[in-house]
Formats: structure tokens, sequence, C-alpha cells
């Protein structure tokens, strides 16, 4: 996920950007931010590497939607193997409670491991059953709005192809390392996916303003966060959770630390190229919850929204 750009596909007698309504509506929501993909970025890892590059596009070519199966080759599963026994290791002592459960059921359930890159499609249906969220499959980054409006529907867009193998500890932009071992533990703890998909409803027809600040709160947490438990500082963000490099860095005493605040949070300038200068640390896991979703519930729009969990769907409702 990264900052806001250009897609206001606003009907301008509402003055309210389009949004969707229906799980299907997501088949719009797909505007990809290429800034950082590897044929336009010159620092990507595989800015070089044409074979890299077609094999990116290859994977992110969905014949078989909704949910491909990748054949990984075994270049690609050695750099995921690589990946995942160095950030399995720290991952006791640096991961928060909820993360470390989430991960022990899908090495029970999912096939997680060293051995093998697990199938989005058997984690959308192990996610299905925990907390409701559904996978779907993503070429790139998305823009904040098309990503951040399909969690309203207990949506994750998620990227299946891997990083280079050249630099295993940190990717620019977001992988399958990153969403399966950065996010989907995560999205299966009930209180934590119910956050997501709260934040998603609150971005729904947004002014871009609004959609920055939401999507910079976001990066700040969901991506970035760190949080006090049993007394000690541990990281619940996935952009840590999936980077041996910044996970270390960011519990290091290095970077600067301040204290979790929607409204300070959500205009602090941020870069996504390397690490993060700064964290936002919150009281506990909880504490950061609470104060995202008040901070959500008071995002002024002429319209409230309801999602009705029947027929996901959004019900748009006038404010009286
Ligand atoms: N830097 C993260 C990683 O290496 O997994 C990805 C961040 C995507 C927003
Ligand atoms: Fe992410």
């Amino acid at each position: 996920l990264k900052r806001v750009a250009d897609d206001v596909r606003s009907i301008p007698e509402e003055k309210v950007p389009w949004f969707p309504r229906q799980i299907k509506d997501l088949d719009r929501c797909n505007m990809l931010i290429t800034k950082f993909d590897p044929d336009m970025d010159q620092d990507h890892p595989g800015y070089n590497d044409s074979e890299y590059r077609k094999r990116r596009a290859a994977i992110s070519d969905f014949r078989h939607y909704p949910l491909p199966t990748v054949e990984y080759t075994a270049e690609e599963i050695s750099t995921w193997r690589q990946v995942y026994q160095q950030l399995r290791s720290i991952y006791p002592s640096l991961a928060c409670r909820q993360f470390l459960d989430g991960l022990q059921q899908l090495e029970k359930e999912c096939g997680y491991g060293d051995e093998q890159i697990p199938q989005l499609r058997e984690i959308s249906a192990f996610l299905k059953e925990k907390t409701g969220f559904q996978l779907r499959p993503v070429a790139g980054l998305l823009s904040a709005r098309d990503f951040l409006a399909s969690l309203a529907f207990r949506v994750f867009q998620c990227t299946q192809y891997i990083r280079h193998s050249s630099a295993p500890m940190h990717s620019p932009e977001p992988d399958c390392c990153h969403e399966l071992l950065g996010h989907i533990p995560m999205l299966a703890d009930k209180e934590f996916a119910q956050f997501s998909q709260e934040i998603g409803l609150a971005s729904l027809g947004a002014s871009d303003e609004d959609i920055e600040k939401l999507s910079t709160l976001y990066w700040f947490t969901v991506e970035f966060g760190l949080c006090k438990q049993n007394g000690a500082v541990k990281a619940y963000g996935a952009g840590l959770l999936s980077s041996y490099g910044e996970l270390v860095y960011a519990l290091s005493n290095e970077p600067e630390y301040k204290p979790f605040s929607p409204e300070e949070t959500a205009v602090q300038p941020y870069q996504d190229q390397t690490y993060q200068p700064v964290y936002f640390v919150s009281e506990s896991f909880e504490d950061a919850k609470i104060k995202l979703r008040k901070y959500s519930a008071n995002i002024k729009r002429p319209f409230a929204v309801r999602y009705d969990p029947f027929t996901c769907s959004v019900e748009v409702l006038d404010q009286p």
C-alpha cells in the first residue's frame, strides 16, 4: 500500500468519489501504482534482471481468476526459505502475540514452513473460516483508495510474485513474502479483521485528503506499527514482520519512536523506499485499535455506510 494517487473517479453531481457497493464492484478497484515496480524503479533490486521482470509479470497475469495456483521455481522457493528461516527465528522475541498465534495456526493448517511457498487458494479458505476475510490476486501495488475499499468487504488484495533473490531481507514493494508473512497471520485474528474492515468502511467515498490521512495511518499501524505487550515493545506491522532487516532495525532503539496518536500520525510524512525513520508505538495493540476506530468514525462524509454481512454489500444511508 502506498500513497494516494489521482484516482478520483468522482460523480460530479454528487461530489462524492465513486466507491464499490458490492464485492463484484472491486473489479474496478485495480488501479496500480507502478512507480516502485521493477520496470519503473531503477533502485528496485530486479531492475536490471529482465528474466525476473518477465517472471513477475507472468505470475501477475491471472488466467485462472480468482485464485491461480503458482508453480514456484527452485530459485523462488529458495528465496522464500531464506526469508522464512531468518524471520521465523526472531519472531518469538519481536512479534506481538496475535501474530504468533496466527502464524502457528498457519503452520499447522496451511502448509506454512520453509519447504514451499503457501498458495493463496488455501490461505483464502483458511481465512474465510477464521475471520471471513478472502484473498484476491493483484498485480502489484494498488492505489490507497482501491486497496482500502476492498477491506470494507473483508477482501485483501494480495500479490503473488516473490521479491528478487538478491535482496531477501527487504523489498521496496509488496510481494508474497510480505503478504503471507506480514499480513496473513494478523488477518486470522478476529479483532484485527474487524479493525481492518472498519478502516475500509471509513475510506468509502472519502475525500482525497481523508484517504491520504487514512492511508498514512494504515501505513504507521497495519504496515509499520509497534505496540507494548507485557512490558516489552513488539511489532504488529506487516512491513516489519516481512522484512528481517527492518524488523531488527525497528526494535534496535536506533530510530525515533513516538507515541501513537491518530491526529498526529495521520499527518506524519513517510517514505516508502527504505526503512522508516520514525515508528509509532501504542500502549497496547487494543489501544491502537480503539484510537484508530475513534478517528475513523469521525471522518466527515455527507452519508453513512453500513455493511450487510448477508449480502456482502454496503448500504448507503443519508445522514439525518
Ligand atoms: N519492506 C517490506 C518487506 O520487505 O517485506 C514490504 C513493504 C510493502 C509495503
Ligand atoms: Fe502491506
